[in-house]
């Protein structure tokens, strides 16, 4: 630090200006100068080696791809999910099994925004739970190697560049051998979580997909809010339609508009009445026998708003008439037995929540959702080789 970057000292009391009407705005104006910024720069610099470089559409490049420093306001806070260790260096990621990340986004959002603060609600409500789970007889910090690696740097006033950031980060973690856990965000996050996993998957990849909404149509409003993931999505070569399942769906806000693109296209849509008239195994085994329809992958998308209202107040469109919290937990641990190769939790608005019920329970959905494929043996395997606070079984 040389001389000239020493903080300014206050000499705002000098006779000259004393009466000037700007004094102190005059004084602050010129202090600014003097302030160093050496830390911001390093922070930056810091943010770009461990956060990743921006996706080719972000002008401003000392943004990274995953947030690693002040900006954005909404993103980054460092309370991990289940508490389980942090990954700074992205670049590491693959040394885990398991990798939580946030896509803290409401720009998709056309009724209730929030969902950008999604991602620190359901953290911060993990601090309830302990790792060990009794009936599944699962205890996560013994059995799976799983990290936090932070928030994806999102644009709040821009959905397309937000989409190729968020590609870009699912498409880093995948391509680490990573499976990733997306902590929502609106729901418009589903066609670029699955335009950036898709590529790494040796052939089709099957969608089930918990809402009480459709989310087919083309545009909503001009763009691609959250009520168009799937239309997106299976315009992508090896995420065909037919291999979309949708539970849940109901109620007065299905868009016609988007009824018509999945009767045209031929996906599955099975409804609460279906989910109470046949039971929850039926609903399950029906649902992965068509996703996994000749396809490699099956990746679940749930939107917490297939819960019944009043149990997850704090949502983007509250749609009373949904499933129970316990029907919607058992359907998500049976098809997870069926194996899946990445998930994300959507629309979880902490500010309209009440006490946060609707973080609790989205914690619950990717909780009980690991824990069964760790039952079954299709998660809890990699251990960790490079680090003294991981979680998980030890290498061999
Ligand atoms: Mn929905």
């Amino acid at each position: 630090m040389t001389s000239s970057d020493q903080p300014p000292a206050d000499d705002r009391a000098s006779a000259d200006d004393r009466d000037r009407p700007d004094r102190d705005g005059h004084w602050a104006q010129q202090a600014e100068a003097r302030l160093p910024d050496s830390r911001h720069r390093e922070e930056i610099e810091r943010g770009l080696a461990y956060g990743l470089e921006a996706a080719d559409s972000i002008t401003d490049r000392t943004l990274p791809t995953f947030a690693r420093g002040e900006i954005p306001h909404f993103a980054g806070e460092r309370g991990t999910f289940m508490k389980c260790p942090y990954v700074e260096d992205v670049h590491e990621v693959g040394d885990a099994e398991v990798a939580i990340f946030g896509a803290p986004l409401d720009a998709g959002t056309t009724y209730r925004p929030g969902t950008r603060f999604g991602p620190q609600g359901i953290r911060r409500a993990t601090n309830l739970f302990g790792t060990y789970n009794f009936e599944m007889g699962v205890d996560l910090r013994e059995q799976l190697n799983m990290v936090d690696i932070g928030d994806i740097c999102t644009i709040p006033g821009n959905l397309e560049k937000s989409f190729d950031q968020i590609s870009k980060a699912m498409s880093h973690v995948v391509s680490s051998g990573v499976f990733p856990v997306v902590l929502g965000g609106d729901h418009s996050i589903g066609y670029p979580t699955i335009r950036g996993l898709a590529p790494h998957m040796d052939g089709n990849v099957g969608i089930i997909h918990f809402d009480r909404h459709v989310d087919t149509q083309e545009l909503d409003l001009d763009e691609r809010m959250h009520t168009t993931p799937w239309f997106h999505a299976t315009d992508i070569k090896n995420a065909p339609p037919t291999n979309l399942v949708q539970i849940g769906i109901g109620g007065w806000q299905a868009p016609r508009a988007g009824v018509k693109v999945g009767r045209a296209r031929g996906t599955t849509i099975m409804t609460v009445s279906d989910v109470e008239r046949v039971g929850i195994e039926k609903i399950a085994e029906t649902a992965l026998e068509l996703a996994w329809q000749g396809a490699k992958a099956v990746y679940l998308s749930f939107d917490i708003d297939v819960i019944d209202s009043g149990f997850v107040p704090g949502t983007g469109w509250p749609e009373p008439g949904g499933l129970l919290p316990r029907e919607a937990l058992g359907l998500v641990r049976l098809i997870s037995e069926g194996g899946i190769s990445g998930m994300e939790v959507v629309e979880c608005s902490p500010p309209y929540d009440w006490a946060e019920q609707t973080s609790l329970i989205s914690a619950r959905v990717i909780l009980d959702s690991l824990a069964s494929m760790i039952k079954v043996g299709k998660l809890g395997k990699k251990a960790s080789t490079a680090r003294t606070d991981a979680w998980g079984p030890y290498p061999e």
